[in-house]
């Protein structure tokens, strides 16, 4: 098997989904930290793994991928056992694409725009129109956990990991509902009992959502 890097850290929500499918896999890897604080993304060496700057990277035997939902999808076309987690068959793995792009257009957007201020401008307020925002993505979530198990239907696919690292992120800032969000409740509960969980979600979740209760205020929606 090539040597796999990550490179990465905890606290980010697509390097999550990264680690839960590497876990999912039981494929061996380095992992590499990335400081985003201290600007280690932003390095010449970095810029030339990844021109975006940003984590997750996937280096395969000196070759590089970014995002997230590449990465995952590469996993497991490369790496599988089977096709479970990325169905080859064409109309499942395009509802799978279809929750990939979900997630990297509607639900990590809004957690763009939620947390970035904190970041970068040193504004801790999230306003009333990114908390709407977020209530539309549990909206979603949970209309497509309606009548089925998992985010593409009964059997768990990447598709969940990188929803989950980012609505578990989400549920930071603005706490899901019970009683208006239970499947999407029932379906983070369901994937926290996956035995790598903890060490693909749990400990980053933890430390990122203390940061941001740190760092935030959040306004009643
Ligand atoms: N769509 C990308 C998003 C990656 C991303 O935004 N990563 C953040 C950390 S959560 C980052 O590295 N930000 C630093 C920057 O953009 O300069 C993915 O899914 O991998």
């Amino acid at each position: 098997m090539s040597k796999i890097v990550l490179y990465g850290v905890d606290i980010s929500p697509p390097v999550r989904a990264c680690l839960l499918t590497l876990k999912a896999l039981d494929v061996p890897f380095e992992y590499k930290i990335v400081n985003l604080a201290k600007g280690e993304h932003l390095t010449e060496e970095f810029l030339k793994k990844n021109p975006q700057h940003a984590v997750p990277v996937l280096e395969d035997n000196g070759r590089y991928i970014s995002d997230s939902h590449a990465i995952c999808s590469y996993l497991v076309d490369t790496y599988g056992k089977n096709d479970k987690l990325y169905p080859k068959d064409l109309y499942q793995r395009a509802i799978v694409n279809q929750r990939l792009y979900f997630d990297a257009s509607v639900l990590y957007f809004a957690l763009r725009k939620a947390v970035l201020p904190m970041w970068f401008e040193n504004s801790n307020f999230v306003p009333k129109a990114t908390i709407k925002n977020i209530l539309e993505c549990y909206d979603l979530t949970e209309t497509f956990l309606k009548n089925q198990q998992y985010i593409t239907g009964d059997s768990l696919t990447i598709a969940d990991f990188s929803c989950l690292t980012t609505v578990s992120s989400l549920n930071g800032i603005v706490e899901l509902d019970k009683k208006k969000y239970p499947k999407t409740l029932d379906w983070i509960d369901r994937l926290s009992k996956l035995p790598y969980y903890e060490e693909g979600n749990g400990k980053g979740l933890r430390e990122y959502v203390a940061i941001l209760k740190a760092g935030l205020t959040v306004f009643e929606a």
